[in-house]
């Protein structure tokens, strides 16, 4: 699905602002609310999650349905003959839409973009579009959510009648089986966007062969394909042009048909630290009712080899970490402002890489990445599955939609350099458990492949577990991990830490894929101190980067160390957790914490290729 763009074919109208906004019921919501103005309706900015604007009603508790509101009209000269879609960059974690009273349809899953043609469906004047959001989570959802009384990271007294009771009077709430805030609504942009009824439906760009061995600036021949998918009811293959722009916007190829092969003399790489982007300038007939895109697009290849990442041929080392949309006020909102700050931060820890951890981010944020040459992980939102999912056949179906989704929105952008199908799987039961998650996996694992025009590397990132049991992990491209030796075990004890860790990589070693962290890391409070540093200070923190890192650092295989967490964020309340999450070497409010500088001159000395070479 095609990002909504302005130009001479077509329009894009914003449908951001303040909303009407009302929480509804748990299961449904009032039909009257559908057609007709929203009664007694607070006030909610677009694009962000609901959950923490109005200080009046408590809607961190807010458990169901809630349902904006707004009203739009469009100047009919502009979008006569022309074919008008509504867009949702997201809307979490279900959707049912109305306009003007009328259903246009429902979506599930909340972080992938959905649209609807409402050529047919707009009228002249105001229009009414009410939107309807579910933010409940269970079984069946991606993240998971529990169902029944289950305390995650729990402060629980189970079997105690009193604390029976009281779990069984407490109101229907959401049980994240996953470690962040539940944030929800339309967090991210909604747009109207025209195109001519002949129109470009899809692009896709794929690096068929590069020189490898080229230095950042220089260039060497090149070959890219192409393929246009067309819609509409004539539009014809043969009247597709595409245009290779570079980055002065200068015309260094062409090619005809929506197919095909473009061959490139002085290309440009696409590389980490250092991103040069083509655009592809895509026109569909001429004159009236033309249509035209533009693409941008890198040329690089990525290939798991011998234990190696390769990226355009040469061995990259990820430094960096997971990642959250997580900020004061926003929640999860779509913030381009954040986005930049972000990016100017992961360059000033020299770091070159993160996970879009536990779900694809919007999608602007790609684009920058793109833009500054940063690499990513894409992750799906399946966090915080256990071995009855792996039965669970609906679940099994939203899982490949979500994958198909994600990866024919993310297909293009050079940065995203590997896919993730899931976080943190809970798989190491042995027997019947850990061989059903083998069978729940494998056909995602191959349908990932099948999906991506540049058949990117797969993985999965697995919690720390009994790895010997875990049949899944050691079958993907590269094996990510998520240990905290140290922290939840051993914890406190850095000497024991750094022991078992290498008792799990000597098992590693003998399996011989490349192998990567994709979380680790220590909770720290920012401005607890000690000279012998203890847990939750920053000396612990930077002690455990410097600890850990000085083992992985022994090991040739190991391809990566993606700690967690680049900024506190947000989580359900518990014992565990004061305002949230930890473990960022950042503060929710972007400060540096202690270990950021350490790793801030680690990194500095660390370059993004050929580190262990
Ligand atoms: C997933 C991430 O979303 N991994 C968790 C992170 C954390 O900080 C969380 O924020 O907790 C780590 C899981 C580690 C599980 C180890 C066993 C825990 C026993 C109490």
């Amino acid at each position: 699905m095609l990002y909504p763009q302005s130009n001479d074919a077509r329009l894009v109208f914003s449908l951001d602002g303040v909303w009407d906004f009302r929480t509804a019921g748990e299961e449904d919501y009032p039909s009257e609310w559908i057609g007709e103005a929203l009664p007694d309706a607070i006030p909610m900015a677009v694009p962000g999650s609901y959950n923490d604007q109005n200080d009046l009603v408590d809607l961190y508790e807010t458990y169901g349905w809630v349902v904006y509101q707004r009203t739009f009209s469009l100047p009919a000269r502009a979008i006569a003959g022309q074919r008008v879609v509504l867009r949702f960059d997201a809307a979490t974690h279900a959707a049912d839409v109305y306009l003007n009273g009328e259903k246009l349809g429902s979506h599930k899953g909340g972080f992938l973009p959905f649209e609807f043609d409402v050529t047919d469906a707009l009228k002249a004047g105001d229009n009414l579009l009410t939107v309807a959001v579910d933010n409940r989570i269970n079984q069946s959802t991606l993240p998971i959510g529990n169902e029944g009384n289950v305390a995650f990271f729990g402060s629980d007294n189970a079997g105690i009648p009193s604390v029976e009771a009281g779990k069984r009077y407490a109101k229907p709430q959401n049980r994240p089986n996953f470690d962040f805030f539940n944030f929800a609504g339309l967090n991210r942009h909604v747009e109207l966007y025209t195109t001519p009824l002949n129109h470009i439906a899809d692009v896709a760009f794929v690096t068929k062969s590069v020189t490898e061995g080229l230095g950042e600036s220089e260039t060497g021949p090149a070959v890219v394909g192409y393929d246009v998918t067309l819609a509409g009811p004539d539009a014809d293959p043969a009247a597709v042009r595409v245009e290779i722009l570079d980055e002065f916007g200068n015309v260094v190829a062409t090619a005809s048909g929506a197919q095909g092969e473009i061959a490139l003399e002085d290309a440009h790489l696409w590389n980490p630290g250092a991103a040069y982007l083509y655009a592809a300038h895509v026109t569909l007939g001429e004159g009236d009712g033309a249509d035209e895109y533009e693409q941008t697009f890198g040329i690089r290849t990525v290939e798991v080899k011998d234990q190696q990442f390769l990226i355009n041929g040469k061995p990259f080392y990820f430094k960096g970490f997971g990642k959250h949309e997580d900020s004061y006020f926003h929640g999860r909102g779509t913030d381009q402002l954040l986005n930049v700050k972000d990016v100017s931060l992961i360059h000033w820890l020299n770091a070159n890489s993160f996970r879009t951890s536990h779900y694809p981010y919007a999608e602007n944020m790609y684009d920058l990445c793109d833009r500054e040459g940063i690499v990513i992980i894409d992750e799906t939102p399946a966090v915080g599955m256990s071995w009855p999912q792996y039965t669970n056949k609906p679940l099994f179906e939203h899982h490949e939609q979500v994958i198909k989704d994600m990866i024919s929105r993310d297909k293009n952008h050079p940065s995203v350099v590997m896919w993730s199908l899931a976080n943190e799987p809970w798989y190491d039961q042995g027997g019947e458990k850990s061989e059903n998650a083998l069978k729940y996996f494998t056909p995602l694992y191959e349908l990932a492949h099948a999906e991506d025009p540049q058949n990117r590397p797969v993985t999965i990132v697995c919690c720390q577990n009994d790895y010997t049991k875990d049949l899944v992990t050691r079958t993907m491209d590269v094996v990510c991990l998520n240990r905290y030796y140290g922290w939840y075990n051993l914890s406190g004890d850095l000497d024991a830490a750094c022991y078992a860790l290498n008792v799990e990589l000597d098992w590693w070693e003998k399996i011989g894929k490349p192998v990567m962290f994709t979380e680790y890391g220590a909770d720290t409070m920012e401005g607890v101190h000690g000279t012998h540093g203890k847990m939750w200070s920053e000396e612990y923190q930077r002690d455990y980067f410097a600890r850990i890192d000085a083992e992985i650092d022994k090991r040739p295989w190991f391809i990566g160390e993606q700690l967690w967490n680049f900024a506190d964020f947000v989580t359900i309340q518990g014992t565990m957790r004061v305002e949230g999450n930890r473990k960022g070497i950042l503060t929710r409010d972007r400060q540096p914490k202690m270990a950021a500088h350490f790793l801030r001159d680690r990194w500095a000395a660390i370059p993004n290729f050929g580190y262990k070479a």
